[in-house]
């Protein structure tokens, strides 16, 4: 069985977090998501997450195209998860291109085209600033 990795927030879920999920299914048999705790969101972007990290975790979990999901608890425990978890594939969108290079000694790593126009940070904004 080939196993992929991919690691995300998935705050405000979106068609763009679908999109990148389904394409990362495709390159095995089994999808595992690393879901960035509350706690790295903060120190990855400075704010809690909109969803706290248990509804976040369950919107994952409810996917057909995922098999098992866990916290993401540190960005440098990357190496631990991919051997943690036996993956073949880490796939991540292409705003992290290069970043993970490293792990190619471990497993294939596949960077996807993010889709455009809609990110979490954008729906936000047009939610504060929609009028009343
Ligand atoms: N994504 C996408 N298209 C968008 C928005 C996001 O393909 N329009 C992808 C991102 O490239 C990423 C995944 O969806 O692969 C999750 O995006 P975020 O929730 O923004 O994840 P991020 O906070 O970048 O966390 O260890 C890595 C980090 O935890 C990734």
């Amino acid at each position: 069985m080939k196993k992929v990795i991919t690691f995300g927030t998935f705050d405000v879920f979106h068609i763009g977090h679908v999109h990148i999920l389904e394409r990362a299914r495709e390159y095995g048999d089994y999808l595992i998501v690393g879901v960035s705790s509350d706690a790295l969101n903060r120190s990855k972007k400075g704010r809690n997450p909109i969803y706290d990290q248990a509804s976040r975790k369950k919107i994952i979990e409810s996917l057909s195209c995922v098999n098992e999901v866990f916290f993401e608890e540190s960005l440098e425990l990357k190496r631990n998860y991919i051997e943690q978890y036996d993956a073949d594939v880490l796939v991540m969108g292409d705003d992290w291109v290069g970043r993970f290079d490293e792990h190619r000694d471990q497993c294939e790593v596949v960077y996807l085209p993010r889709t455009p126009s809609i990110s979490t940070t954008e729906i936000i904004e047009v939610v504060r600033t929609q009028e009343p």
